[in-house]
């Protein structure tokens, strides 16, 4: 490991100090002595006190070591205790917020318990957009129902759009206590969705609905869609209350930048999820001061879709130049980062579908496989930084599987900690 010197701390500090006095030999000189024996040989003589005995000098060693060792744990208790700031940034849809409740089930003190009853709602928000979405998909590509029976049931989930849209899932306040809006009339929502349950058990099981999914990959589809449809009879269930992974799949925007605070291994972190939806991009910038590290996260399935709010912009292309923006950022001149190439599960499942990178990014001639086209997006990243010795830890993540968000976030505390200590002096 890099060592470098302690301001103000005894190895490396004024040469001519410690030698000065007799006295003072065993505390600060008696670490230069220490530090750089053979310099300080030299400091010895010039100043009058090379009649040290050799037991002398081992003592004075031991004096300053002890010094040091004391000073530098002071040093290292103050930097825990000020914490370490931590913006979790990218576009929407890249997992931030997953990142977020991940660290809320390995860190937190309750888990996600508080939220786990508003969560119940949001499954079935998004059970319901996502039959939403699949039958509009299914009548704008003119694809036919494979039982004229589930006619009625499109009827049925066509009919209830207008109401789905006041509950929009993005007007729930409650990751942001800030946002007092959210959804008072609780009971006319679940009606809605318990009314709309059949029609979701036959057209999910329908072939047309099927085709529907399996081609569409412009179908605004949120990418739990399947894990919640598959699970239909579970979360409608009277007594249904949403798991950890339920609550991991569930899918609500972030209005408004969140702070929250986790002690990871004896280091306070305090950490900023934020929306990442472009009108809201605006409000990152406050939080912009004395970061330590930012996790930028990137949705690296997202190489085949076009942005929400502009059909002619590839996603990825988009993620890229932002990255670009917050890399490249004064105020970030010494923030760590760590980039997290997010969701390599779907981005596995799209290649093995033979969806090509190279449609999208011509320039890319590689095998369309998993190991050389993440190494080309990773280094498609790297590129963007204009300081070419600007390190960026890289880790490709599948967000919400916990077991992996857990190794990573250990190395990202490691690396955290180590630049921490480093940019204080301390390494
Ligand atoms: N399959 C899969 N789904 C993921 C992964 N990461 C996140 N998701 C899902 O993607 C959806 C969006 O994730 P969020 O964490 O809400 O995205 P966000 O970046 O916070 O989005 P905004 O709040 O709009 O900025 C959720 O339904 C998550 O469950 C992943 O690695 N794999
Ligand atoms: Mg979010």
């Amino acid at each position: 490991m890099e060592s470098t010197p302690a301001p103000g701390g005894s190895m490396g500090s004024a040469p001519n100090s410690g030698g000065s006095s007799s006295n003072t030999s065993s505390q600060q000189g008696g670490a230069h002595a220490g530090s750089h024996p053979s310099n300080n040989s030299t400091t010895i003589q010039q100043t009058g006190i090379s009649t040290l005995s050799r037991a002398e000098l081992k003592k004075a060693k031991a004096v300053s070591d002890a010094i040091d060792k004391s000073l530098r744990a002071d040093r290292e208790r103050q930097q825990k205790e000020r914490g370490a700031k931590l913006l979790i940034l990218g576009p929407s849809e890249t997992g931030k917020t997953t990142v977020l409740k991940q660290l809320k089930l390995l860190y937190g003190r309750k888990g996600l318990e508080a939220e786990r009853q508003t969560y119940r709602r949001v499954v079935h928000l998004n059970a319901m957009k996502a039959i939403q979405a699949l039958s509009y998909g299914l009548q704008k590509a003119n694809i036919p129902l494979e039982h004229a029976g589930n006619i009625a049931h499109l009827e049925t989930v066509m009919r209830l759009e207008t109401t789905l849209k006041r509950y929009s899932i993005t007007s729930i306040g409650f990751t942001n206590p800030a946002i007092p809006r959210k959804i008072t009339d609780a009971k006319a929502e679940t009606d809605m969705f318990l009314e709309m349950v059949p029609a979701i058990r036959a057209l999910w099981a329908d072939g047309g609905i099927k085709e529907t999914f399996n081609t569409g990959s412009n179908l605004n589809l949120q990418d739990s869609a399947k894990y919640f449809l598959d699970s239909i009879d579970r979360i409608a269930d009277l007594n249904y209350i949403p798991t950890d992974d339920d609550i991991l799949q569930a899918r609500v925007r972030t209005l408004a930048v969140s702070e929250h605070l986790f002690n990871i291994d004896g280091v306070v972190y305090r950490i900023y999820d934020v929306g990442g939806q472009k009108s809201l991009r605006k409000y990152w910038a406050p939080y912009f001061d004395d970061v330590n590290a930012i996790i930028f996260m990137v949705a690296l399935s997202a190489y085949d879709q076009p942005c929400e709010d502009d059909e002619r912009q590839n996603r990825l292309q988009e993620c890229m130049s932002l990255f670009n923006s917050i890399a490249n950022h004064k105020l970030f001149e010494i923030t760590s980062f760590v980039l997290f190439l997010n969701k390599i599960d779907i981005f596995q499942r799209k290649l093995d579908s033979g969806s090509l990178v190279s449609k999208y990014f011509p320039e890319y001639r590689g095998p369309n496989d998993y190991e050389n086209t993440t190494v080309f997006f990773q280094h498609r990243f790297l590129q963007q930084c204009k300081d070419t010795a600007k390190q960026v830890y890289t880790h490709f993540t599948h967000a919400t599987d916990t077991n992996q968000m857990k190794v990573i976030v250990v190395a990202v505390n490691a690396i955290v900690q180590r630049l921490n200590l480093r940019s204080s002096g301390l390494l």
